[in-house]
């Protein structure tokens, strides 16, 4: 947990000293298994700042070759790390989060660099990975199966759970470092190897993360494969890993398109797929509500990470009584937000990823505003720094039927809209196609229980008085519907990275048959 808020000190961070720090170059290769990186593909990948749109440095992509190679190696070192008892794993996922600590304000300054989240942004990604490895390292002596009645004299049933493989992880540019490490710690200290391919929009987090693990696994005297990295393009890397029968299991984070091709892919071979795809979240506010929280917590959840996280805050949902003071209030706060450097102290709102988002930003006004949408603040591309990836934070009035509300666009569009009744709110709510995250402000009790009750939000998280984004690890992470079912990170999220066994054992001597079947010769 970190004991202080995170006060952003990265001002003097050069580019330089973060790459020094992290052991990044103009020029690296794309595959590693822990040792020297390597690629043939001669097919290289820019990696480009958001924020000036200068290149930072050229990836040689892995080619399927390089990624056969990978998989080798991943596959042996499965067979050793599930042969050690799982506390001492957890030893190896402790000291991965005590090389955190020491590489945090670094790698913290790496995401703003390469991803455009402001510093105290980056600096939480990289602290939410130090906690689930300190959660990881609790569980690597918890993670246990049931002990359960038989029905036959003298005998035990129980439950087991053993490592399951080498597991994928694919992720968003969004949190290059931090949805890998949920999947990562919890997959180690459980007994699998992990191939990760990230996005190919923030491919130096990836080899930064892979730099500062493969260090702590090799000084443990473990061999490579255990921590993989395969940084290459969907049509060849993706393909090969979501298709490969000797991988169990895809962790998946990205669009609902993305989830929807490998949901299919995985389950077509019957592999275990965990899917976090887009979000629609919303926020109730109600006429019973503390306004000043709400405002705070929508006002982060909607222009924080300029949008980009599947948890920012789409939509409010907000009582008519209140509705005219709110939102001349959000947008008041949004007058004030400061566009710009992500490291520096000063900024609120770095840029998007790329221009393809800011396309996306535009078409989405467009379109809010073709189906009956009011503009109500923003709607501008600003160049601060000559790349056209800025945008103002934007307010739009529109009816929650309007296609474009029930679409998730990666940007930083609030759509607001009035409620008569908490029914009509709750209806409201719940009539988008995806059903990530959510939260009501309302001091009313009944309110509040109708919100988490079953007849309430359909999402898989659901807050009463805080906001839709900036979940802990301690909870598990997910959603329903078109968010894609999959649970990550905390509670008993684990279970989906080992394999059940129900064992019984016979202590008696006698053989019984279950369901009283008699069968003697
Ligand atoms: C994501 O956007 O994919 O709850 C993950 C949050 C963060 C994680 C978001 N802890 O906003």
């Amino acid at each position: 947990m970190a004991t202080k808020a995170q006060k952003s000190s990265a001002k003097t961070v050069s580019k330089a000293q973060i790459f020094r720090a992290l052991g990044l170059s103009a020029r690296m290769k794309g595959a590693s298994t822990g040792g020297a990186w390597f690629a043939d593909s001669k097919d290289f990948l820019e990696s480009v700042n958001p924020t000036t749109g200068e290149v930072l440095a050229r990836i040689e992509q892995a080619s399927a070759k390089d990624y056969d190679k990978v998989m080798k190696e991943a596959k042996k070192a499965f067979l050793v790390w599930r042969s050690m008892p799982a506390p001492r794993r957890g030893e190896v996922v402790r000291q991965v989060g005590e090389a955190l600590r020491q590489k945090k304000e670094m790698l913290g300054a790496l995401v703003s660099l390469e991803m455009g989240k402001i510093h105290t942004e980056g600096l939480g990604e990289v602290q939410e990975m130090i906690d689930i490895c300190d959660f990881a390292v609790g569980l690597s002596r918890t993670l246990s199966g049931p002990t359960l009645q038989s029905e036959r004299p003298k005998h035990r049933m129980m439950e087991q759970w053993h490592p399951l493989g080498v597991v994928g992880v694919i992720s968003a540019f969004n949190f290059p470092v931090a949805v890998w490490a949920w999947n990562t710690a919890l997959a180690w200290v459980c007994g699998d190897a992990c191939l990760w391919k990230p996005s190919s929009k923030t491919p130096l987090c990836a080899i930064a993360c892979q730099n500062i693990v493969a260090e702590v696994f090799k000084r443990n005297g473990l061999p490579e494969g255990l921590s993989c990295v395969t940084i290459g393009r969907g049509s060849t890397i993706g393909e090969k890993l979501v298709n490969d029968h000797d991988v169990p299991l895809i962790s998946a984070t990205g669009s609902t398109r993305m989830g929807q091709r490998i949901g299919a892919v995985v389950g077509g071979r019957l592999g275990r797929a965990i899917l976090e795809l887009g979000g629609n979240n919303a926020i109730i506010i109600s006429d019973k509500a503390d306004l000043t929280g709400a405002l705070a917590s929508a006002f982060f959840g909607a222009v924080g990470t300029a949008g980009q996280r599947c948890t920012s805050t789409r939509r409010l949902i907000i009582h008519e009584k209140v509705y005219d003071t709110f939102v001349k209030k959000l947008i008041a706060n949004y007058k004030r937000v400061n566009i710009g450097d992500p490291l520096d102290p000063k900024t609120l709102m770095g840029p998007l990823i790329d221009e393809g988002a800011v396309a996306d930003y535009e078409n989405a006004i467009k379109a809010a505003k073709e189906q009956g949408g009011k503009l109500l603040y923003g709607g501008k591309v600003l160049k601060p720094f000559g790349a056209a990836t800025f945008v103002q934070p934007t307010i739009i009035e529109i009816d929650n039927k309007a296609p474009i509300v029930q679409s998730e666009t990666f940007a930083p569009i609030l759509y607001v809209m009035k409620y008569r009744k908490f029914d009509q709110a709750l209806k409201l709510h719940n009539d988008v196609p995806q059903g990530l995250s959510s939260a009501v402000y309302t001091d009313s009790v009944n309110e509040g229980e109708a919100f988490i009750s079953f007849l309430g939000s359909d999402c898989g998280i659901a807050n009463i008085n805080i906001g839709t984004s900036g979940a802990e690890i301690g909870g598990a992470f997910g959603g329903e519907k078109e968010t894609g079912g999959g649970r990550e990170s905390g509670s008993d999220s684990w279970k989906m990275y080992m394999r059940r066994q129900t064992n019984t054992i016979n202590w008696g001597g006698e053989v019984h048959l279950a369901q009283g079947v008699e069968f003697k010769a």
